[in-house]
Order: structure tokens, then sequence, then C-alpha cells
């Protein structure tokens, strides 16, 4: 009898699936069943992937919006053969995941944690699991993917073609995420992504009918996209016609409902939600692999010719395009050298050459200008001489001053592609989601907002960091130095819930000049995102000349103002706004005798980061009077001053008035900053 190996790898991936989260005791095995032939034939006809480059810059993109069932991509990245990549993004030879990986599903230090994570595994495109965050991104990789194929398809080089899959669920598809997403990409007429939907009607509580009796057809019809049905999960050669009308389709991206049922060939938990996140128990294992006509007691079988089978469908025809793709590349770089470092730089996070001759320097003003209008200004200057730099905001360009204003610029809409200002909408979580995406394909992206609506996108700024993706994100409107817009526009803990988050780097700049060297730091970070706070009003440009360099800002905090003569013996940290306050006191504590010094802190995080000598040297342990200023959330600072320092923040939200009057009413002036200082000296704090 001749065995069809594609039938075969697809009852493998069934069945290492339950094996896997039977021996976890924990996991989703439910999903993985189901869609096995679904993902098998995208994978094994249709992706244009080399598992022996995982990293190739022109590759389809794959993504796992339904991260609970990551068994399904671990067993096809193990069954194609995907190799690992290093950090580097060197490919030392060895497998992205090993048949011990899978049988250590979710243990630690496997490569086949829980939920798919980008960078611990090779071949997962982006980390899933938090539902709706999967889709949300890949519109993102779609946005990048157009953009790249504008700026670099020459004739007879077309450098990105590429396509961009996702599979999801139910979940997805009622987090309201995934419709800012998908009404993003309908409208932008993203033609080369593809979601496919795995309509099985159940979720954790039961069947959807609980919560969730919308038409999904309808309103993605609604949406601008392509909507096609596929009435049996197990049938592959529809899916295999589904995607064929999805690579021919140009003008939409393409939605395809696939039927099934979770859990598919068990004979007591099919279509139940009891199939969705425990483990089947030995005894119903054995019944489905019975059912599948696999010998029900081995466990992880993976029968001869399956691997090879699989890796030759995948393999065969991505190296073959990878190859191809190669060649084309090395006539592109004869013919457009310039391109092709870009693109070069770009895959290696690199920027090019005199990327930051031009960055302004702001004189002395005791006006001075708003954070957000001296970094509008820095951005211009850097998305000139970084050409892969491209953004915008949700809705608030005017006010975020996030416009790339230069010619050439352009705006990026549903009939030009190339365009380097974005429209996100009104839609906060999904531009955080698409910034992930856009940073996964590697082009430098940016979004704005207000700050205080970072809380809407925060689900996907947690991402970014778990990734490490260098997505910089512009929160404007920084405190209740805002004014007029009360209460409900001014953050009060935001500040502290972004530092709470690891690895997020956050810089709030006290001045213009603070603000170019933010800019300078944040485009040297390749790791790790971050969260760029300004203040809406204007600040004045400290005089250089009398007070610290700004460079300091790259170590996270420096001496701005310092005593003249001896050692400080009261400490004023500040940062953005309230630093300014800060120096005013400084100058009348002098005049009174007192010895001050005032530290610009923009950045805890990066100041974290120093070495225990610099910190020690900015504040000296044994120079307890410290007093901390900033218009925000007083959680965390006593980590600076100390149980002897005190703390000048916000404790309640803010009000609605002119700037002035708020900052009066709570306590925001020199003159509170005086007399706390002056306490603390009097006191005598204890040594
Ligand atoms: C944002 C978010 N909320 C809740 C969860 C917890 N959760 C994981 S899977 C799931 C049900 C998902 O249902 P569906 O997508 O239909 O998955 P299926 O059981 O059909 O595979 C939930 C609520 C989550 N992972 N992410
Ligand atoms: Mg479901």
């Amino acid at each position: 009898m001749a065995l069809d190996l594609d039938e075969l790898a697809v009852t493998t991936i069934r069945t290492l699936s339950m094996d896997a989260v039977q021996k976890a005791a924990s996991g989703h095995p439910g999903t993985p069943m189901a869609l096995a032939p679904v993902a098998y034939e995208l994978w094994s006809n249709h992706l244009r992937f080399d598992p022996a480059d995982p990293i190739w810059p022109n590759r389809d993109r794959f993504v796992l919006s339904n991260g609970h069932a990551s068994m399904l991509l671990y067993s096809l990245l193990y069954l194609a053969g995907v190799k690992a990549v290093d950090r580097d993004y060197e490919i030392p030879g060895d497998p992205a995941i090993t048949l011990d990986d899978i049988e250590k599903f979710r243990q630690l230090d496997s490569k086949a944690p829980g939920h798919p994570e980008y960078r611990w595994t090779s071949g997962v495109e982006t980390t899933t699991g938090p539902l709706g965050q999967g889709v949300a991104t890949s519109v993102g990789m779609a946005i990048a993917r157009e953009w790249l194929a504008e700026r670099y398809n020459r004739d007879g080089h077309t450098v990105f073609d590429f396509d961009v899959y996702a599979i999801c669920g139910d979940g997805d598809m009622m987090e309201g995420l995934s419709g800012e997403a998908a009404s993003l990409a309908g409208h932008l007429r993203l033609s080369h992504l593809c979601w496919l939907y795995d309509n099985n009607r159940i979720t954790i509580e039961g069947h959807t009918e609980l919560a969730f009796s919308e038409d999904v057809v309808v309103r993605f019809l609604g949406f601008g996209w392509n909507v096609l049905r596929v009435g049996d999960a197990n049938d592959r050669e529809r899916i295999g016609a589904a995607l064929e009308t999805f690579k021919r389709t140009s003008d939409r991206p393409t939605l395809v409902v696939v039927d099934s049922h979770i859990a598919w060939g068990s004979p007591h938990v099919q279509d139940s939600e009891k199939a969705h996140g425990e483990p089947l128990g030995e005894d119903e294992v054995r019944a489905t692999k019975r059912f599948y006509g696999w010998p029900e007691d081995e466990h992880f079988r993976v029968p001869a010719g399956v691997r090879e089978h699989v890796a030759g469908r995948v393999g065969g025809r991505g190296r073959e395009l990878r190859y191809a793709w190669e060649a084309g590349f090395e006539d592109f770089r004869a013919t457009h050298p310039g391109l092709a470092d870009e693109i070069e730089r770009m895959q290696r996070r690199e920027l090019p050459d005199g990327w930051d001759d031009d960055l302004p320097e702001f004189p002395a003003d005791a006006t001075g200008t708003a954070t957000r209008s001296a970094s509008g200004e820095v951005l211009n200057v850097l998305a000139r001489s970084v050409p892969w730099l491209l953004g915008g905001a949700a809705d608030l360009y005017p006010s975020t001053k996030t416009r790339l204003t230069f010619d050439g610029a352009g705006d990026f809409e549903p009939d030009d592609h190339g365009g380097r200002n974005l429209h996100f909408g009104i839609r906060e979580h999904a531009m955080g989601a698409v910034l992930n995406g856009m940073s996964l394909t590697k082009v430098r992206p940016y979004g704005a907002t207000f700050l205080t609506f970072s809380d809407y996108e925060r689900g996907a700024l947690r991402l970014s960091a778990l990734m490490e993706l260098p997505v910089i994100q512009i929160f404007t409107h920084d405190s209740i130095g805002l004014g007029e817009d009360g209460p409900t526009h001014q953050p009060v803990e935001q500040l502290a819930s972004l530092r709470a988050i690891p690895g997020l780097v956050d810089l709030r700049p006290a001045d213009a000049n603070e603000t170019v060297e933010a800019w300078r730091t944040i485009m040297e970070l390749h790791r790790g995102p971050v969260a760029l706070v300004l203040s809406r009003q204007s600040l004045p440009t400290l005089d250089r000349t009398r007070y610290g360099s700004p460079s300091g800002v790259s170590r996270g905090a420096y001496v701005l103002a310092d005593t003249s003569e001896g050692d400080p013996e009261v400490i004023l940290i500040g940062t953005g706004s309230e630093v300014s306050l800060c120096v005013a006191a400084h100058e009348e504590l002098a005049a009174e005798g007192v010895r001050p010094r005032v530290v610009s802190m923009p950045s805890w995080e990066l100041f974290e980061r120093q070495p225990e000598a610099y910190r020690d040297e900015v504040l000296p342990p044994d120079v307890l009077a410290r007093v901390a200023v900033e218009e925000a959330s007083a959680l965390g600072w006593d980590r600076y001053v100390g149980p002897a320092g005190k703390i000048i923040a916000m404790h309640t939200f803010g009000a609605s008035a002119p700037l002035k009057d708020v900052a009066g009413k709570f306590g925001f002036t020199p003159e509170r900053i005086v007399e706390a200082a002056r306490e603390l000296v009097a006191g005598g704090t204890p040594a």
C-alpha cells in the first residue's frame, strides 16, 4: 500500500501535539489537532520559506495568533527542519527545535515553551498568546511589506514580494484589537495579507453562543476584505484553493473562514471546550490514536520518511526561491548599491553612516519650546538620513508633532504604499501591534499619541518589550502641565506603569537639547522599545554654558547644576518639565548659602544600566537630603530619595485649568521645592 506521506505528516502533527500536552500535563491539544491539515497545506504547498534560512528577508511570514495552539507551530518547525538563528543573525546549523524540546514542552529551557516566543525559538515570527496581538502584528508586517516593495523594487528587480499569513481563532476575533487592525488593513488594501480563521465555535467557557453571535463574514466584508469559506478543516484541497484565490487577489486582504472541530478524532472530547486547555487523558489519547490508525501505545512517534517529506516539501520550494532571490539580489546590488546597502543595514538594525550629522542644537532661551516641538524637528532631521524610519500617530500628528514634512516623505495610503507618514486612525492598540509587526520586518517604526492613551496600547507595548523590539513610542501631553483638557487627559500613573515594564526605556527630556540627545540615544538602542515622553507646554531651553551638558541623557541621569564649592548637601532630582523648576529652586537655595545639586533624570531605565560608580557619583550615597519632583505618581521615587527624602508628585488626578493654576494647585513651584530642601537641610538628615 502506498503510504500517503502528507496524511502521515498531518497525523504526526496531531499526535505530537497530543503527546506533548499529555506529558507536560498542561497545554492546549484540541486546536493543533483540528488545524493540522490547514497549517500543513499552507506550509507544504504555499509558504515560501526556507528552513535553512528562517530570516531570509523575502520569506513569507507565518503568524500563529492563537498562540495557545503552539504545538502546531513547534511540530511544523521540527518536521520542516528549521535551523536556529543566533543573536548575531548567524545560522550555525543547529535545529530550531528538536524532538527532545517537544518532549519537554512547557518545561524550563525547552525551545517549545507554553506559547510561541520570538527570539527564543527560531522560526517563530512573533510572540503570541495574548489574543488579538498576532493578527494585529501581521497587519504591521503587511504594511512594512508594501512599503519595502514600493521603495526597493525596481524595473527588473523584485526584492520584496512576500505574503503574510496568520492563523487565528474565536478569541482573536472577539478581541477589539483584531477589529481595529482588520479595519486598518481593509482600508489600506493590504492584499498580501491572509488570515485563516478557525471557526470552531468553542472557547474556554464553552460554545461561542455564550458570548459571540455576530456575523464575522459580514463584519469583514464591511471592513473591505475578501472573505472565503472552507466548510471542513480536513479538506486540504479546498484550503489550497482558498489560498490560491488569496494569491490572485490584488486589491484587499483575505479572510478564510475555516469550519473545524476542536480535537477532531477524539471520541469523547471533540467539539467540547474540554479539549481547549487540558490534556486529553491517557485513555482518550489512546482512543484517538486508534481512530487515526496510529499505534496507540507509541509516544512522540514520527514515522520514517515524514521529516524528510515535510522538509522536502517546504525546503525544496523555499531553497530554490531563496537561491534565486539571492542571485537576484546580487544583480540588484550591482545596479543599485545604495539601496542594497540600506536593506542589509536594516536587516542588522544598523544605521546609515553620518545618520546624526545634522542634528540641531538649540540656543539658550528662557521661553524655550515644548519638547514635543523640538522632537518634531529632530525627527524630521533623522528621517531624512534614515530612509527606513517611518511611522505616524493615532490621529494626533498635529498635537504630537510627528509628521514628516520634507519633500518626498509622503503619506502611506490605500493607493500609495510608498509614503512614510502612516495614519493609524484612532486605533491606539492596533498602532502598538502594527509597530511591532513593522519592527519585526526590520523597518524602524514610531507611533505617537498622548501619554494618557498609552494605556490603550499597553498590551502591544508589553510585547514590544518582551520581544526586545526597537519600537519608538512618542507620548506627548505628558502631565498635568497640559492644562485645560483636564484630568481625563492628564496622565498620572502612566509613567510609573511604563517604568514597570522590564526592558522598556522611558525617556522624559527636560528641554530642547535633552530632546536631541534623547533621540540620539534612541536611534542607537537596537534592542527594546522606548517611550519618549514629551511636554505639550513650552519649557525653557537651559543655558548649557552654565549647566551640565545634555549628553548626560544617554546615561539616564546626570548632574545638571551643582554647588559652586564643596559637596552638595541637598539633591534635587527632576525629570522633564520639572527640571527647570528644580533649576530655579537651585538658584534660590544657592543664594541663601545652601549647597544644592540638581540631577536631571530623564530615564530611570538607562540610569539603572550604568555602573555603580557612575550612579554613586550622580547620587552620592552619603547625601541623604534629596527631593524628587515629578508631575506624576509618586510610586517608585522612594528608591531614589530614600526614607529621609521628600517626593513632590501627584497623589490624585489633576484638574482642568490653565497650566499655571494647575501647577500651583498641585504644588509644582520652585517655592515648594525650596521649602522642601530647606526643611531637609535644617532637619539635619541622619548620616
Ligand atoms: C487577551 C487574552 N485574553 C484571554 C486569554 C486566555 N485565553 C486563552 S485561549 C482562550 C480562548 C480562546 O478561544 P479560541 O480562540 O476560540 O481558541 P480555541 O479554544 O478555539 O482554540 C482564552 C480566553 C488570552 N490568552 N489572551
Ligand atoms: Mg474557538
